[in-house]
C-alpha cells in the first residue's frame, strides 16, 4: 500500500504542475447543472491525465471521477476517486484556492486520501494505515474547545438561507467562513483551523477528506446524521466525533 500511496502523492503533484504550467491559458468555460456549476478544459485534461497514469500503473483498478461520467462504485474492488480541480469557480475567477483531490478505496474501505492546495502549496495526505501530514508536518488529532472559540465554514447558500439552522449554529461560534472549495475547507478542518465544514457536495468532493479525517477524530455525515452514500450530491458536514451531538443539537430541518 505504501507504493500506491507514494504513487498517488506523486501524480497529484504532477497534475498540479500541469495546472501551474497552463495557468494563463485561455479557458474554455462550460456550465453543467447550473450557471454556477462550471467546468473548463483544464478540469477535463487534468482528470484525463490522472486516469491515464492510474490505469497505466494499475490496469485492473477502477475510477470514480467528477467529469466524463466515470462512476464506479467505491464498494466494488480497487477504486480511485478523483476531483481534478475542486473549486473550479475559484480557479476560473481567482486562479487560487483550488485543489487536486484523490482518494483510494478497496471494497469500500478508505485506504488513503490526498488533497493538494495547488497555489498554497500544501499537500495534505494520509488516512488508513498512514499518519496524516500537511507537507512534512504531522497533524494532531482534533483538540476539543468550546464552540465559541471556533470558526466554522459552510457553503454560502446554506448560510444565507439558514438551512437546517446553520446560521443559528454560526451565532454560537466565532463566525462563518466561505472558501468556495470543499477541499480547501476540509483541509482547514483537518488542520484544526475550523470546527466543521457544512455543504451540499458530491462524493469526489468529500472522499479524501473522509478518509484522512477519520484518522484525526472526524467523520463526514449528512445533516440528518446518516452515513454519506458516496453516490449522490448530499448535504453533509465534517465534524469531530466528540462534538457531533452538540452540533446536531443546533440542526433542524428548514428550507
Ligand atoms: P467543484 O469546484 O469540484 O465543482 C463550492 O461551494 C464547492 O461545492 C466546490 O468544492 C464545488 O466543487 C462543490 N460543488 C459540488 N457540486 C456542485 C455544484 N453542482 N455546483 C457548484 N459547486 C458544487
Ligand atoms: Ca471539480
Amino acid at each position: 500500500m505504501e507504493k500506491k500511496f507514494n504513487f498517488a502523492k506523486q501524480i497529484v503533484l504532477n497534475a498540479a504542475s500541469y495546472i501551474k504550467e497552463h495557468l494563463n491559458d485561455q479557458l474554455q468555460i462550460e456550465t453543467k447543472s447550473s450557471p454556477t456549476d462550471l467546468v473548463t478544459q483544464m478540469d477535463k485534461e487534468v482528470q484525463d491525465n490522472l486516469v491515464t497514469w492510474i490505469l497505466e500503473a494499475y490496469p485492473a483498478d477502477h475510477i470514480l471521477a467528477e467529469e466524463n461520467g466515470l462512476r464506479h462504485s467505491i464498494s466494488d474492488g480497487n477504486v480511485w476517486v478523483i476531483d481534478p480541480i475542486d473549486g473550479t469557480n475559484n480557479f476560473v475567477a481567482q486562479k487560487a484556492d483550488f485543489a487536486v483531490v484523490l482518494a483510494y478505496f478497496e471494497n469500500g474501505i478508505g485506504q488513503f486520501g490526498v488533497i493538494y492546495d495547488v497555489i498554497g502549496d500544501k499537500l495534505y495526505h494520509g488516512g488508513g494505515q498512514f499518519d496524516v501530514y500537511c507537507n512534512e508536518q504531522k497533524l494532531p488529532p482534533y483538540q476539543d474547545r468550546p464552540l465559541n472559540q471556533f470558526l466554522i465554514a459552510s457553503n454560502a447558500g446554506i448560510f444565507e438561507r439558514n438551512d437546517w439552522g446553520i446560521a443559528d449554529l454560526a451565532k454560537e461560534t466565532l463566525g462563518v467562513r466561505v472558501y468556495g472549495s470543499a477541499a480547501i475547507s476540509f483541509s482547514k478542518v483537518l488542520s484544526g483551523q475550523l470546527l466543521t465544514y457544512i455543504s451540499y457536495i458530491c462524493p469526489w468532493d468529500y472522499a479524501a477528506a473522509s478518509i484522512i479525517g477519520e484518522s484525526l477524530g472526524y467523520q463526514i455525515v449528512t445533516l440528518t446524521g446518516d452515513p454519506v452514500d458516496f453516490q449522490t450530491r448530499q448535504q453533509i458536514m465534517m465534524v469531530p466525533t466528540d462534538k457531533l451531538a452538540e452540533i446536531q443539537s443546533y440542526i433542524y430541518e428548514r428550507k
